[in-house]
């Protein structure tokens, strides 16, 4: 062994040691967090300040979904009609449903009070193509107000073909469309029927015929140019290992990203799937499939969002928009305020690639030490949230060769009002199980003490620095005790399955 490399650390859950071997760097295409593989300019600058379609800009840019789009065309078994499309959203009541014209108020007086506002989405409740004559006079009404701000659809698919043509006249560069199976035997499953030109389909055939109409709809989307999103819900037992064959379709197609999402299904959502048990995967069920769809582009910072969400990914911003919150007076131009966003980010990301370049050559010597390590953060790309506020964790996993988001777990927040929740603390410590440690800019004596128990490192040292930086930084410390000899970080308890909300799950 070269003087300074460390061999993978026996007794850690498999997820802290290296899961991807000799093919992690070169067969899977994966890459270290904040490298985008190589894109031609004018694709790069289309998602630059996109936080969907970019990992990286997620941290410093908003989206807002206007609820304009409540019918649909199809029915998926995971789906209830009072809650919003699961297809791209997490099942809750919209709030409510906007006319083009309410929905371009709220648009103007959110893009008011966040300059860091970048994309306007039309994501249901229901299909935003079923719905065609209300999302289009939306894009236009917005595209007037805000030519600067990029427009996004999310649809399931069925309408897609014929209604390209408007998406591009519209000026939309980016649509979602949401593939859960291209077999129609696998999406029998998942589709009671659809609803083509007034004739309602069942079966295997209504399968078939949205699988055709998907997959010409995607083709068609990328020879115009639109950037093409797929998302993709996971339904263990239904289509876990069918997911890859969609990943190699519709990528052959020309979809710019696909992004794997874990099914959820409660009883009381009143959905097919809640009410006849179909469970959602397990933290670990959803990132093998995501691991074995492979690919540069996958997408793992998704958040399910409503079909009303305002803020950054992971936060919701919607009720302070509510219609009978809004002024109504007229309001004054925010494009300055979005432009001098816009040139901060610039900055902040050049100050990132220096803190990562010299992250890098710190970590130079760790050899296959791989660790795990999460964080929380509010935005900006910085560790700048207190343990006790975190709603979420983005999970990183650290390597010599740099460090990469492998996923968000959500938690109940543990400190509300001052005091500390019990349960939720259980909770947070249960998602970060398979972490050796959580950065975080504060983390009271309690949650401290916990976390140690449960074998994860409190770290509170890299407050307001670089994600990334930080990451890595403590990977360096891991190695360094390592090297003295000592444990590189403390002894861990059994793994237990968790969902990807971070609840513990019997797993057969
Ligand atoms: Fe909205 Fe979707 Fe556009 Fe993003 S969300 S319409 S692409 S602007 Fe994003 Fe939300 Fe995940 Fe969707 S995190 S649910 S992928
Ligand atoms: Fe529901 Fe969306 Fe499926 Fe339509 S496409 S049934 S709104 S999940």
């Amino acid at each position: 062994m070269t003087k300074g490399t460390l061999p993978p650390v026996a007794g850690l859950p498999p997820a802290a040691n290296c899961r991807f071997g000799a093919g992690c760097a070169s067969g899977d295409g994966l890459l270290p967090h904040g490298v985008e593989p190589a894109l031609p300019p004018e694709i790069a600058a289309k998602i630059e300040d996109h936080p969907c379609y970019s990992e990286q800009a997620h941290h410093h840019f908003a989206r807002m979904h206007v609820a304009v789009a409540p019918a649909c065309n199809i029915q998926c078994h995971y789906c209830n009609r009072k809650f919003d499309c699961a297809g791209e959203s997490r099942p809750g009541v919209v709030s409510e449903r906007l006319t083009p014209e309410q929905a371009v108020r709220k648009v103007m007086a959110v893009a008011q009070a966040v300059p860091a506002l970048s994309v306007v989405g039309i994501a249901g409740p229901g299909d935003a193509l079923a719905n065609a004559e209300a999302t289009f006079r939306t894009c236009a009404l917005v595209a007037r107000e805000l030519p600067d701000v990029r427009l996004c659809l999310s649809t399931n698919g069925l309408a897609l073909p014929e209604h390209v043509g408007a998406i591009v006249a519209a000026g939309v560069q980016h649509v979602t469309v949401t593939v859960n199976m291209v077999d129609p035997e696998v999406g029998e499953r998942i589709y009671p029927w659809i609803s083509l030109r007034g004739k309602r389909y069942r079966g295997r055939e209504a399968s078939r015929i949205l699988s055709e109409r998907q997959l010409e709809g995607i083709a068609r989307l990328a020879e115009k140019g639109v950037l093409c999103k797929v998302n993709s819900v996971l339904i263990p037992g239904v289509n876990d290992r069918h997911l890859p064959e969609v990943s190699r379709a519709v990528r052959a197609l020309g979809a710019f990203l696909h992004n794997v999402m874990p099914l959820l299904s409660a009883r009381e959502h009143g959905t097919y799937y809640g009410v006849s048990g179909q469970r959602g995967p397990t933290a670990a069920e959803l990132e093998a499939v995501q691991d074995a769809c492979g690919g540069a582009r996958l997408m793992r910072h998704c958040r399910q969002c409503r079909a009303d969400a305002v803020g950054l990914l992971g936060e919701d911003r919607g009720p302070e928009f509510a219609l009978a919150r809004l002024s109504g007076g007229p309001t004054a131009d925010a494009a300055p305020g979005r432009a001098a966003h816009r040139t901060a980010v610039a900055r902040r990301r050049e100050q990132l690639a220096e803190a990562r370049a010299r992250a890098l050559r710190e970590v130079a010597g760790v050899g296959a030490l791989r660790i795990r390590v999460a964080v929380a953060t509010k935005g900006e790309g910085r560790v700048n949230e207190h343990f006790g506020h975190a709603r979420e964790f983005q999970v990183y996993e650290a390597s010599g060769e740099g460090a990469r988001l492998v996923g968000v777990r959500r938690v109940a927040q543990y400190c509300v009002g001052g005091e500390g929740e019990e349960d939720a603390l259980g909770g947070v410590v249960r998602a970060l199980s398979d972490c050796v440690a959580v950065l975080a800019s504060r983390i009271g004596r309690c949650p401290r003490e916990r976390l140690r128990e449960a074998g994860i490192e409190p770290v509170q040292e890299h407050a307001f620095a670089w994600i990334e930086e930080a990451v890595l930084v403590h990977l360096r410390a891991c190695a360094g005790r390592a090297a003295r000899g000592e444990a590189a970080y403390p002894p861990r308890p059994e793994p237990v399955a968790l969902t990807p909300e971070g609840e513990a799950r019997e797993v057969a």
